[in-house]
Formats: structure tokens, C-alpha cells, sequence
């Protein structure tokens, strides 16, 4: 009896509690107090609400000086341990827009890191997702930097709480200036060589590109002219890329 006992108490104690997880973000508090005004309206927001796998919610709210300029918040594995991270955009008068995760720190949601901001107040990026673009085993977070006035796509490694700028190309555009469609990008492995591709329009958005950092440096692998603008999103659905154009028709590409 006390051998059936020990081995049961060693099971409890041995047992680590469940690590919560993020299952859905979304922005809270919103605000002018940033007059950038390039995301269809001048509302920003302050905080960021996520909901946890046991169905609790925790807030973030950023200091008076900064604030989120983003419309969607997006859910990329690259928190603890491979686990579900929020990726967004925190703006400010002092640098511009930075890349920034938040994760559970404790229990608690944080910014567990982030980029160096652009440097000038009123420039924005872009986030497109994460994945591993030049097949060397890291996952990176793949932006576009300044997307309205000659935009470059940048890879970030994440280095402890720093997102480090990695391999980058020039010259696109992933947003046009006053829309709030900002999702005019795609990630998926276009050539079927088991390495995901970045899908994205060129700087006068008539051109959706296709890039591949497989070998390390960014290589055009497909392209495709549109008989209009592009106005977004562009979405792979049913085996194919679905781009609405700014006639509001949309354009069928299949790799
Ligand atoms: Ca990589
Ligand atoms: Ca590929």
C-alpha cells in the first residue's frame, strides 16, 4: 500500500501543469492619439485582448506614447517553445512602426520581443507571417518596410527578445496608402521545392511576384501582370491564388 502511494504522489508532483495557450487576439482601446491615419481611418488602438485555451482572457496595454497601428492582429508559432505568438505593429512619434510578439511571460502577456523601429515617426510596415523562407532550419517573420513610398520586403529572426533584421529585397508594395485591406500577400511553397515562398506585389501593385529565399538570396520564381491595380487581399483558396483587383474583380493565378 505505501509503494502504490508513493508512486501516485510522485505522478502528482511530477506532473507539470499545462502551459496555456494564445488561441485568438484582438486590438482593444482604440485611439487617435497617433495621427498617422494610413489604415482607412485615424483609429489606432491601445491594448491588445488575447483568449487562452482554457477560455480566460488577458490585456495588454501599451504606454500613452505608442500605440498599435495595425487592423488585424496575427497568430504565428514562434512564442515559447514553438507556440502560438501574437505578431503586430506598435507605432510611435520617436521611430515609426516596430515589429512586436507577445507572449505569455509567467502567465502573463507581454511583449517578449521586437525590432528596431524605422527610425522616423509617420513610416509604417507591413507583416506578412512567419516561416522558414531560406531553409536554414529558423523560422523568420517576413515584412514589408515602408510599403507606400518604395517598399523592402525584410526577414526578422527572432534572438531572444530582439527580432533581428536577416536577408531583405527591394522594391514592393503590400498596402495601399488609406486601405484598411492589408493582407495583399500570401505565404505557401509555390514551386513545390519544400520551401515556403512569399507572394507579394510589385512597387506599382499591377504585378503579383513570387520570391524565393531557398538559396539565401531573394530569386523571382513566378510572375503575373494584372489587367488592374491590385486592391487585396490575395488569398490561396481551392488550389489557386484568389487577388481582388480594384474594379473589385478577381484574378485566378494556379501555380
Ligand atoms: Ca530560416
Ligand atoms: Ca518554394
Amino acid at each position: 500500500m505505501r509503494i502504490v502511494i508513493y508512486i501516485f504522489t510522485l505522478l502528482v508532483v511530477s506532473s507539470p501543469a499545462k502551459a496555456l495557450e494564445i488561441v485568438s487576439a484582438d486590438f482593444i482601446e482604440p485611439t487617435t492619439r497617433y495621427d498617422h491615419c494610413v489604415l482607412g481611418d485615424c483609429i489606432e488602438y491601445g491594448g491588445l485582448k488575447v483568449t487562452l485555451d482554457d477560455q480566460t482572457t488577458q490585456d495588454y496595454i501599451l504606454p500613452e506614447t505608442d500605440v498599435f497601428e495595425d487592423v488585424n492582429p496575427r497568430l504565428i508559432p514562434m512564442g515559447l517553445n514553438g507556440r502560438m505568438a501574437v505578431l503586430t505593429v506598435v507605432s510611435n512619434h520617436d521611430g515609426g512602426a516596430r515589429l512586436v510578439l507577445l507572449d505569455l511571460r509567467h502567465d502573463k502577456l507581454d511583449i517578449v520581443a521586437k525590432s528596431d523601429p524605422i527610425g522616423l515617426s509617420h513610416r509604417w510596415q507591413n507583416p506578412i507571417g512567419a516561416g522558414d523562407f531560406d531553409h536554414d532550419g529558423i523560422m523568420e517573420i517576413a515584412s514589408v518596410i515602408t510599403p507606400h513610398i518604395g517598399g523592402t520586403l525584410q526577414l526578422f529572426e527572432r534572438r531572444g527578445a530582439k527580432l533581428v533584421a536577416d536577408k531583405q529585397a527591394k522594391s514592393f508594395s503590400n498596402h495601399q496608402i488609406g486601405s484598411s485591406i492589408l493582407d495583399l500577400h500570401e505565404i505557401m511553397d509555390w514551386d513545390k521545392d519544400e520551401v515556403i515562398d512569399i507572394i507579394l506585389p510589385d512597387v506599382s501593385r499591377t504585378k503579383l511576384l513570387v520570391i524565393s529565399f531557398a538559396e539565401g538570396v531573394a530569386k523571382l520564381i513566378a510572375e503575373r501582370d494584372m489587367v488592374q491595380k491590385i486592391k487585396g487581399p490575395v488569398l490561396f483558396k481551392d488550389d489557386g491564388l484568389q487577388t481582388t483587383l480594384s474594379d473589385g474583380s478577381i484574378d485566378l493565378w494556379y501555380p
